[in-house]
């Protein structure tokens, strides 16, 4: 494959009207770029101008997920037996091409998910990240020599590929989040289908591009787009027909639980990252300002919808009052709008219209549920907008920021997340009682807890169950090279990053080389060493 930004796209003719380019995208199946069988298309648009469309891309379907799973399958002895130090040099000239093309990669970001441009560069950081790092690794990828019980005779350990890995992945990261699964795996000398989120393939398109032209050989990860249960499905259900030894999944719970019950009925293993209601704790003895910048950037950051997002934000009532006029005065001066248009945005529009739909129902759970609505409403129209909304509401989908207040445990509120611009308030008497409510939704992904008293920091670190803590830190912002993950309905205990993720990538062989030139058994000819006989009375002695 070519220069991805010297060769440019194939820009189709009906021109935006806003006169940015639309491109015909592909799917990449063994290096080639192709259509889907049946000729099937669909469109992604921009979410802040939704008249602007990014590409058309192949609505592929079981026949296509096929022919990529038999790609992948036929690249694997070649990608696994290529030294892992070469695997690390492409893996590594991935990450500077990224580097190169930063800034082209982080418009396309914006452009297709609205996110705002500097938490567009975050993310593309994020894959920049894990490259760098997992670069490196292709020199370590480090197995064991362990002594034997028997002489002459030694043991080893190596860490094998498990073979061909499908991939699915939410859009709301959708360069960190891919290459948080494709980059360990492809270290570890997997192949991959990677099913690009539906409503970011222009992007996936060219990601996969510039990992081609990094080196990596034609196979090794193939593109296949998507809508709905579609292709991802086919690729989930590929597992029950013997095409799949891994599937790697960030998404809601639901669908977790439906593609961890057919791995498990296949013995295959799966990566789940699922949904959160990640709590926020902030005690008497915490910085407020500090709290308050903490839970407005966990709520309203990315429009709420990162996996990491504030849920439950749980305050202890005798500094309640203080800390909600300052929260409030932040939450009502939000700026939301267009980030390649304007600038000083919080955040943009929804990620999709979908997404918009999605949040606007969970918006009626809040309001069922009794909670009390501080702010919010809704969909932001040129009618009815924040002050600081910026740019024409009819182009997009933007919601205002939401608070809800009053919220108790027993409300559906209380337990079930919310993807968006919404946060539940919620009171706690004591440590006790906040560390509690902390716990008490079926979900475990990240917390924080803003507290000056290091008795209490310390026992909500051991007493919180979640993958992830903050101390006096938002809920959001996992770096590349920590274990990212949760417990409980968020997940199966599979971790993404840094070191930990080799284990969901490669299984353990134990190999014994027997040098002696016969048969000896363990356990049987192990040399037994006598404890010497007793030459004092200790019973004596007591
Ligand atoms: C996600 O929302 O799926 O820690 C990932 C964070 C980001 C990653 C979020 N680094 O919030």
């Amino acid at each position: 494959m070519t220069h991805v930004l010297e060769t440019g796209f194939e820009v189709m003719e009906n021109a935006n009207p806003n006169g940015s380019p639309k491109v015909r995208g592909y799917n990449i199946v063994n290096g080639q770029l192709t259509l889907a069988k049946d000729g099937g298309t669909f469109e992604s648009h921009n979410p802040a101008w939704l008249d602007d469309c990014l590409g058309e891309f192949p609505l592929s379907e079981k026949e296509d997920v096929h022919d990529a799973l038999s790609a992948a399958k036929a690249a694997f002895p070649g990608w696994a037996s290529t030294p892992a130090p070469t695997r690390g040099q492409i893996i590594g000239n991935m990450g500077r091409l990224l580097m190169e093309y930063k800034d082209d990669i982080v418009r396309v970001e914006t452009r297709e998910i609205g996110k705002t441009l500097m938490e567009s560069a975050g993310s593309v950081q994020e894959a920049i990240d894990t490259c760098l790092f997992f670069q490196s690794e292709g020199r370590r990828l480090y197995g064991q020599t362990v002594n034997s019980e028997l002489p002459d005779k030694e043991l080893f350990t190596y860490r094998r590929p498990l073979g061909v890995c499908g991939i699915i992945n939410a859009c709301n990261f959708p360069a960190a989040v891919p290459f948080w699964k494709m980059i360990p795996a492809i270290m570890c000398g997997n192949t991959c289908v990677w099913k690009s989120p539906q409503d970011a393939p222009l992007l996936s398109f060219m990601l996969t591009r510039i990992m081609h032209e990094a080196g990596l050989p034609d196979g090794v990860i193939n593109l296949v787009h998507g809508k709905g249960r579609g292709a991802g499905q086919s690729l989930v259900d590929a597992v029950d027909e013997g095409m799949v030894n891994k599937i790697s999944f960030t998404g809601s719970t639901a669908v977790g639980k439906m593609i961890g019950e057919i791995c498990g009925r296949n013995l295959v293993s799966c990566s789940l990252e699922l949904g959160g209601k990640n709590p926020l704790v902030v005690m008497p003895s915490a910085n407020l300002d500090n709290a308050v910048e903490g839970a407005y950037w966990a709520g309203f950051g990315t429009a709420g919808q990162r996996c990491t997002s504030l849920g439950n934000l749980i305050i202890h009532e005798e500094i309640y009052d203080e800390f909600m006029s300052k929260f409030m005065a932040k939450v009502e001066s939000t700026s939301v709008g267009d980030s390649m248009r304007h600038d000083d945005i919080l955040y943009g529009p929804m990620l999709s219209e979908k997404y918009a739909k999605d949040f606007l129902s969970d918006l009626g759970m809040c309001e069922s549920s009794g909670a009390t609505k501080l702010w919010g409403e809704g969909i932001i129209t040129n009618e009815n907008k924040p002050i600081n909304f910026v740019g024409d509401a009819s182009e997009g989908v933007y919601m205002w920021p939401h608070v809800y207040a009053d919220v108790t445990e027993d409300m559906e509120c209380f337990h079930e997340e919310i993807f968006g611009p919404a946060v539940t308030v919620v009171k706690a008497k004591d440590f006790d009682h906040a560390l509690h409510l902390a716990n008490a939704s079926p979900y475990g992904l990240s917390s924080a807890c803003y507290t000056n008293d290091r008795l209490e920091a310390y026992r909500f670190k051991t007493g919180i169950k979640a993958g992830m803590t903050g101390i006096n830190n938002s809920t959001t912002g996992a770096e590349a090279h920590l274990p990212f993950g949760g417990v409980k309905g968020s997940g199966n205990g599979t971790r993404e990053s840094g070191i930990w993720v080799i284990e969901a990538y490669s299984y353990w062989h134990a190999v014994n080389d027997e040098l002696s030139g016969k048969l000896q058994l363990a356990q049987m000819d192990v040399d037994e060493v006598h404890i010497e006989e007793a030459d004092a009375d200790y019973a004596g002695l007591a």
